[in-house]
């Protein structure tokens, strides 16, 4: 277990079902590798909805700083979380089989005014981006987050321009 588990988790990582993980595990590798404290859990809004409500309730005196929720169909999770809480939402819409994840993507971007959901893109894309999203939230009073960004950031950049012809 690293040292981003041990220390007292300031992002909650929770999606709706178990199936939900292969896709969540990009938000979760991107944040061991920043070193930011998580923490992991499967909250169904509508299997397990008392668990959501009090995870919601409880997520800002837990310290809590972010809450990344993966949903996939009728992606109410991360809507219903942010209902509850005052802790930022960030919504990953996972790619459902029937329509590919248009569904949960609608289902999370579209809030009525008064209670945001920032979204990000179907699928692992939008999971990586959104612990990466967390990451830079957490930034500005975590410097070692922020050196471990900005040295992410660096290395991918050096990545790209290391490897600039396509043939080789
Ligand atoms: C949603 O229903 C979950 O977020 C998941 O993406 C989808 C399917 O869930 P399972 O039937 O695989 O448990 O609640």
């Amino acid at each position: 277990m690293s040292a981003a588990n041990n220390a007292a988790p300031l992002v909650g990582l929770v999606m709706g079902s178990r199936s939900d993980w292969e896709t969540m595990q990009h938000a979760a590798s991107r944040l061991e590798a920043l070193g930011v404290p998580h923490e992991v859990r499967v909250v169904s809004a509508h299997r397990t909805p008392d668990v959501l409500f009090s995870y919601a309730e409880t997520a800002a005196t837990r310290g809590l700083r972010a809450i990344i929720a993966g949903a996939g169909g009728a992606a109410h999770l991360p809507g219903m979380l942010a209902s509850k809480t005052a802790v930022p939402v960030l919504g990953v819409p996972v790619q459902s089989k029937a329509l590919n994840g248009m569904d949960s993507l609608l289902s999370i971007v579209q809030m009525p005014a008064g209670i945001p959901v920032a979204t990000f893109a179907i699928g692992n894309a939008g999971a990586a981006n959104a612990a990466l999203f967390a990451a830079a939230m957490l930034a500005n009073d975590h410097p070692q987050i922020a050196e471990a960004l900005a040295a992410f950031r660096a290395k991918q950049t050096e990545d790209v321009v290391a490897h600039d012809d396509p043939r080789r």
